[in-house]
Formats: structure tokens, sequence, C-alpha cells
């Protein structure tokens, strides 16, 4: 998971060699056109002769004619980029010709055994798929479609085979051999080189199949299932950073405990495998047995990760390690249904890390991941639903509409049948699907049958894309409360018109005198519905969509003193924060678009300070969750907000308002934010209150900086020289960054060498910079990309840099068109390298027609110069011309 590369080189073919951009218009694949194989692929066994820059591979197919599909007397073997050095049909030379990169053979009988040789150049990879050199180490990515450039081969997730690996290789440069499953048996060679033979009995699709050679050393302790097995499990780095693989490891026992109590899933193999790689598309990848990590979320200790990192390593073993049962055993018929491993396994990681963590503290944090990057993307021209119906480059599908909206869908579920229903559900869910390749309606039934439901409309949420926005308004009637909710679902590209869909809101109905309504779940599933909901006492204030029961927006005006009476108030710590949300996004937007009279923007402030300053003093609260208040709507956030309907967002009127509105909380607040960072700051490390303390430390700087830069300045100096970890260090780096003091080169250089030899944390120096609010901001992302440790074919570093700035409000919205140019830019220079990659910058200027004018024309002439430049990869070339529709 987490988020995205140059054609490849051309692995030993000069003819494909270099053509690796594909021509413009490649072919939509839809969802409709699904055919099953005609060939069935049993067993598959693979002799790697491995040299980083010449890997000889020799792949044998037993294949059989597959009953369930149109019979043909082809097989049709993907290939990218690959040439094949022999094909042989049952030991002799076989009739075979290429169509475009796929290798066609011609089977006579009932039953083969095809022998294919290619050679591949893992050192040319730099699009990181298939076999690649990283740092002195081989590996592979296979998910999605990244087998076909190791061999040529059935490269659909429907095909499942039992696979045999032999590997052979230099002794020296690869002491270390793994592969998928359990080592059956190894050998030296005598002459420096030496080989292993993996066995995996689980059958899987190519998309899991993964290798790995290097000088690594591995953190190990077993676990033991609760069926009494015993599991080896490895964490696998490179030695110098052995030393931080605790947390992951631990996670990783946590997961497997867990996965057995709260899912009934017991782990299958009696090995479990993770290496950690620094060059990788993406977070980490669930191959069978062999996890890849991007080192980033394996690597932690306090002194170079912080507390935030701790939670994503956490969350990311977990993500990889849940997918053994949803991924692996039970995988996707075709990557139109994606999000039937995504959604479900991110549902889990999330409630895992919620068991783990704290459930309120985690929802807030995954409901802002959802408003940062979902919301956006199902209002612009990429929206698509979370099992879409074609694509060019699936690629591009791996979105956080896939992954986060699909998890909330299937959280919808659980809340409308209740906890113990829903374990029904997915109890036969892995019953009735175990070792086959599932649809999404396989798990839509499976949970209908399972749990007792009817989910024939709710499918809609599968085939509809956007947000569905909520008008609510309220009468009293007696005792009750007559609660008229109105859903429309916008329409979205292709999908202009939308059926209501059924959405389950968790309400409660309290009362301003002080009584708390008890919570309920409604579901709406008309267009338009009125709920008779009780009354608690007079003054009724209704709390709607608690706990974030449905991915919507709800559209109402409550007053100020409604929502501060929530925010203080409220029983349901999430609508607590909601509130604060709300009042903050009624405020801004009224702010950016220059519609509050000066009395109204003095009473939007003080409601705002008042709620502020009561989240500060209130004693009940931990730090923690004070943190989550104190966080003011994001600029992402309050774009969507702004661009409603016909309106236009304003990004500079945004982030002028923001601050604004920051040195406004700052100013009154003085004394207690002061106070706040000192009662923080006196926290040791290690105490259990230590996590929330520093959140709120760092926040309260921030407030500061916006009103009073000198003390903030001085304060952050302070902090950066007494922190002893890393969540200080770099809070008290961030914000110094966006001040223009003397403190922030001498800090900034001091954290560089310190740190110069860890990449991840160089990673870090470079991001701070790149989303600061410093007015050179744009300047200082030049000079870092002539930096010497800037490489832009190191995922890491370009998104340490480039995608950062690409996400910094201020930077990249500039008015003149700067930010806009240099991410164009940089599109252009990585689309040959890594167009996986280059592709995720697109989505960024993408948002133009929802902008103001002077801006929206800037940003679309980037993206017409970027389609002008021709020779686009399939990735870059699918995402843009999207776009510009
Ligand atoms: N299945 C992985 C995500 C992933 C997808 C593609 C990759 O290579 C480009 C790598 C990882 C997950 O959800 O964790
Ligand atoms: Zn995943």
């Amino acid at each position: 998971m987490d988020i995205a590369t140059t054609p490849t080189t051309p692995e030993g073919n000069p003819e494909i060699a270099d053509a690796a951009p594909t021509p413009h218009d490649p072919p939509v694949i839809r969802r409709e056109d699904y055919a099953p194989f005609a060939w069935a692929v049993p067993t598959t066994r693979l002799d790697f002769r491995l040299a980083p820059d010449a890997t000889r591979v020799t792949a044998t197919l037993d294949v059989e004619r597959n009953p369930a599909a149109d019979p043909s007397p082809e097989l049709r073997l993907n290939g990218d980029s690959l040439t094949a050095e022999s094909v042989t049909v049952d030991g002799a030379p076989a009739t075979w010709r290429m169509d475009g990169p796929d290798l066609i053979v011609t089977l006579p009988g009932e039953r083969h055994s095809v022998e294919i040789v290619t050679i591949i150049d893992p050192s040319a990879n730099t699009q990181l798929m298939g076999l690649y050199a990283s740092n002195g180490m081989l590996c592979t990515q296979c998910e999605s479609e990244g087998f076909r450039r190791i061999t040529f081969f059935p490269d659909r997730p429907d095909v499942l085979s039992t696979y045999a690996v032999r590997m052979e290789g230099d002794k020296a440069a690869f002491p270390i051999l793994l592969c998928n499953g359990n080592r059956v048996a190894e050998g030296d060679n005598g002459d420096g080189t030496h080989w292993a033979e993996w066995h995996d009995p689980w059958p899987k699709p190519s998309y899991l199949f993964a290798l790995v050679a290097g000088d690594l050393v591995a953190n190990s302790k077993p676990f033991t299932t609760v069926s009494g097995r015993k599991v080896e499990c490895n964490v696998w780095v490179r030695a110098e950073d052995l030393a931080r693989t605790d947390h992951a490891l631990e996670s990783l026992h946590r997961s497997m405990k867990w996965d057995e109590e709260v899912f009934g899933r017991e782990y299958d193999l009696d090995l479990y495998n993770i290496v950690a790689v620094s060059d990788f598309n993406m977070g980490a990848m669930e191959n069978k047995g062999l996890n890849v990590f991007n080192t980033k979320y394996v690597l932690a200790d306090p002194d170079t990760a912080t507390d935030a990192d701790f939670d994503a390593v956490e969350g990311v073993i977990a993500h990889e390690y849940f997918h053994n049962w949803s991924g692996n055993r039970i995988t996707c018929r075709d990557w139109f249904q994606l999000s039937l491993k995504e959604g479900f396994t991110v549902l889990r990681d999330q409630m895992f890390s919620q068991d783990m963590r704290g459930e309120a503290v985690k929802r807030i944090e995954d409901v802002r991941i959802l408003r940062a990057a979902q919301f956006p993307e199902d209002a612009g021209p990429l929206a698509h639903p979370i099992r879409p119906d074609s694509y060019r480059e699936i690629s591009n599908f791996y979105t956080a509409t896939v992954y986060n909206k699909g998890a909330e869908v299937i959280r919808m579920m659980r809340s409308m049948v209740g906890e113990t229903r829903f374990r029904a559900g997915t109890d036969l869910y892995f019953d009735r699907h175990d070792g086959e390749a599932a649809t999404c309606e396989d798990f839509v039934r499976a949970i209908e049958d399972g749990a007792g439901v009817d989910l024939g409309q709710f499918r809609l949420w599968y085939s509809q894309a956007g947000t569905p926005r909520i008008a609510v308004s309220q009468m009293v009637e007696g005792d009750t409360l007559k609660l008229t909710l109105k859903q429309t679902v916008p329409a979205t590209p292709g999908q202009p018109d939308k059926q209501p869909m059924p959405i389950p809101l968790k309400v409660a109905v309290h009362s301003r005198s002080g009584a708390l309504g008890a919570e309920q779940l409604i579901v709406l599933d008309s267009a338009e519905q009125t709920f008779d909901l009780p009354l608690a006492g007079p003054d009724p204030v209704v709390s709607i969509n608690r706990g974030f029961t449905a991915p919507v927006v709800i559209e109402r005006s409550l007053s100020r003193e409604d929502l501060v009476f929530l925010a203080a108030h409220d029983d349901d710590p999430f609508a607590r924060s909601e509130a604060l949300q709300e009042l903050g996004v009624a405020h801004l937007v009224g702010a950016a678009r220059g519609t509050l009279s000066a009395e109204e923007q003095a009473d939007g402030e003080a409601a705002i300070i008042a709620a502020f300053r009561a989240s500060l003093a209130d004693a009940a609260l931990d730090d923690a969750m004070r943190g989550e208040l104190l966080v003011l709507p994001s600029e992402t956030y309050l774009f969507e907000a702004m661009a409603t309907g016909t309106q236009l967002a304003d990004p500079g009127a945004i982030h002028t308002a923001r601050e604004g509105l920051k040195a406004a909380i700052a100013t009154a607040l003085a004394g207690e934010l002061q106070a706040a960072h000192a009662r923080t700051s006196a926290i040791p490390l290690d105490d259990p209150a230590g996590r929330g303390a520093r959140k709120v430390k760092t926040l309260v700087l921030g407030l500061i900086a916006a009103a009073d830069p000198a003390t903030a300045a001085s304060l952050a100096a302070a902090q950066y020289d007494a922190a002893d970890n890393m969540t200080g260090r770099q809070g008290a780096l961030m914000v110094l960054c966006s001040l223009d003091v003397p403190e922030r080169e001498a800090r900034l250089a001091a954290f560089y060498e310190r740190y110069k030899d860890n990449a991840l944390v160089i990673d870090k120096w470079f991001t701070l910079q790149a989303l600061s609010f410093h007015p050179d901001v744009i300047a200082h992302v030049r000079k870092l990309a002539e930096h010497p440790d800037f490489t832009i074919r190191n995922p890491n570093r370009v998104r340490s840099l480039h995608m950062a700035f690409a996400g910094n409000p201020k930077g990249f919205h500039k008015a003149d068109g700067e930010g806009y140019r240099m991410v164009a830019d940089v599109i252009l220079a990585l689309d040959p390298i890594n167009p996986q990659t280059a592709a995720r910058f697109v989505p960024a200027l993408g948002r133009w027609r929802r902008i103001e004018p002077g801006r929206a024309a800037l940003m679309k002439a980037e993206l017409e110069r970027i389609l002008a430049s021709g020779n686009l990869s399939r990735d870059t070339f699918e995402q843009v011309s999207r776009s510009l529709e």
C-alpha cells in the first residue's frame, strides 16, 4: 500500500529496447469483456541463473485445457519487453510467434509442458517492475503486471499455479536466496556460486511471486499459532539497519494474533519473511510468505522515526499480513476486482490499528486521509467507482478510491449488520471462496448470506462513483424531531445520472440543556426521507454521521452555538472533532469567498478561539485527543468545501484565510499555547502520555509561529536542541522551515549533518523544505533537486521532494504558475524512467476545473504541454488525457 516509473530498458532485445513508452491511444480494457483463460497452469517451475545485468530464466509450465473456457489451440503468454531465447513444447521445438509483446504458442493436445528461456537485465530495470537491482540486491515486484517482465506467462490473477523455484548465483554478492513458500534444498557449487530450491504449496497467481537475493541479515522470532504451529518470522535488512527492526517484528506478531482473534484467520506456512528494500514504487507487497517492503515501512527507532512513522510501520506490516487471507488465499478474478482485496484489507488494518492505538483518534486520522485524498479524486476528472468499469493501465487504479473508499463501503456493511453478523458473513466468505479468484459480487453475496441481510441496493456503492451529499433539515413536532435528509450523488465522468444509495448514519439528538440523546442507526435509502427521532430535551442539536458511518458530505448550517456545544459535549469523540471541523470550514470558506461581514468574521474567530481555549483547558481530554481537536481543516479539505456546485476554489484566498485564523487564535491564546508547549515539553519520551504530548507540542508551536515568529523560532530551536527523539526534532524543524529566521538554516544544516548516512531521514530533510510555507520555497526545491543526495531514480527521494511539493498548497499553487511548471517538468523527466511514479503526479494538476480561472488556465496549459510532448507511457498518457477530457 501507500502509493507509484521509465520504460524499462528492453531486456536484451535491441528492437524492443527503448520502445518502452507505449504508443498513443493504448487500448481500453473493460470489465464486461472478462473471459476465463483457455488453459490452466497447475504447476510452474522456474530456474533463475542470477546475475545483475543478465539473469537467465527458464520457465516450465505444465498446462492443460480449461474445460470452463472456450477451447483454443493457442496459448497466449504475456510478455513485456522480453525476447524468447528458446521455446519448446514437450521437449521438442515449438510452433510459436510474437503478437506485440506477447508470445503465442500453438498447442495441439489437451495437456503439455511448455519451456521458455528468457534473459533479463535487472540492473537496467528503472521501472522497478519485474526483477530489478536495488542497493546491491536483486528483488521482484510483480503486482500487477510485472511477472511478464521476467518470463512469458498468463499474467492474470485468475490463473493459479503451484510454484517450484531454483535459483543460483554468486555467493559473495547474494549470500541469502529467498522465495515464496518453504526452502526445500540448498547447496554450494564450490566455484563461488550457490543455489537454493523453494516450493510454495499454495497455488497462487503470478502477481504474488517473489524472489530476493542479497547480502541480508534477519531479526527473527517465532510465532506460535492458535493451533500450536510454530512459524519462523524474519525481518531481513542490510546489516547496518538491523537495530531498527524490532518494531516491525513485534507488529507482525501482534497482527498474527489479532487476525486469529478477530477474524479467525490462522497463518498457513511455517515461514514468514519480510524483506526491506530502498527502491520501491509503493509501500509494500504481500507476496506469499515473502513480503517485500519499502524500508520506510520497516525501519523505526525513536532517534530516526516519528511517532507517526511507528504507526505507519505497524499499519503496513498488518496490512500485508492480513492480505494472506484477504488477497492471497482468496485472490481477485481480474484487476477490476482490486477493491475485493484492497478495500477489505484496508478495513482490516484500520480495525487492527484502532484496537492497538485507540478507536477515536485512529478514526479521526483515517477520515482525514479519506477527505484529503479520496474526496478530491471522487470530485475530479479521475473519479471512478471502487470497482472500475475500464482502464488503460491498471497501475493507475491503486487509488484512494479503491483502497480507502473501498474500506468505507465494507465498514458500512459492518455498521448495518453489527459486529457478530458481519463476522458470520466474513467467515462464510473465507470458507466459500478459499483457494479461488473471486469477485466483489462474491464478497457481497457472502455477507448477504452469512449476515442475513439484503444488499441489493447497496451494490450501487460498487458501481457508482462520486461522494454523496446529504442536505439536512429538521423540525420539532411534540416530543419528536423530524429529521429530513435529501441525498444527491454528483455526476462523475461517464456517469451523468445516479440512483439513491443506502446510506447508514448513526445519529443522536442532544439537548442544549445538556441532556445527551441515545445513538441510533438510520439508513437513508431514497432520494428524500424523514426520520422521527425522540427528543432528549429542549433546544435539540443533531449529532449526525457519528463515527463517520458513511463516506458522505453532510450539508447543513448549524449555528455556531450548536457547533460549539457539540465540540464541547458530544459523547462521541469523533463527533466532537467533526463539530470543530465544521465550525472551521464554515468560517474559513466564508472568509476565503470574502462573504463575511466584519461582524461575522469577528464572531466566527471568537467561536473558534473559544473552542480552542476549551480544548486546551479540558482536563478530561488526553493529549492524543486534544491534538486532534487542535487541527484546523486542511487546505485541501477547504478547497473541496469551497468548490461546491458552480463555485470555484481559490487556493490563494484559502491559504490567506487559514493563516489569518491561525494568527488570530495564537494572538488570543498566546499564554495558553506557551503554557501547553512548556507542559508537554516536560513529559519524557517513554511516559505513556508522551505520544499525545509530542503531538500537542508541535501543534501549538505551529500556531504560535503564525502570530509571533520570533518567539516560535526560539521555542522551536530550543525544542530541536533538547529533543531526544525524531518526533520532537522533526516537529521543531517543520515549524522553523516556514519561517524566515536565522535559526532555520543552522538547524537544517545540523539535521543534515547528523543524519546524512540515513536515507529515510534525509528524505524527511527534503520533505520538510518542500512542504514549507517559506516565501522562497520554489527556489529551495529547485536547488534541492541539484543536491548531490537527490536522485530521480529512487521513488522515496522523488516523493520526498517533488511529491511533497505538489502537496504544498502554497508553493504548488503560486499564482504565476511556477509550481505547476516545475511539477510538469518532473512528470516529463520521470516518465521515461519510472512511468508509474510519474503518473502519480498528474492528479495534482488535474484539479484545474474546480479552481479559479487564472490558475486553472495555467494548470491546463501544463497538462497540454505534457500531452503534446508525445511518446508518453501508458500510465501518464491515461492520467493526462482523462484530466483534459
Ligand atoms: N498490493 C500492495 C500494493 C502494491 C501494488 C503495486 C505494487 O507495485 C507497483 C506494489 C504494491 C498492497 O496493497 O499492499
Ligand atoms: Zn493491499
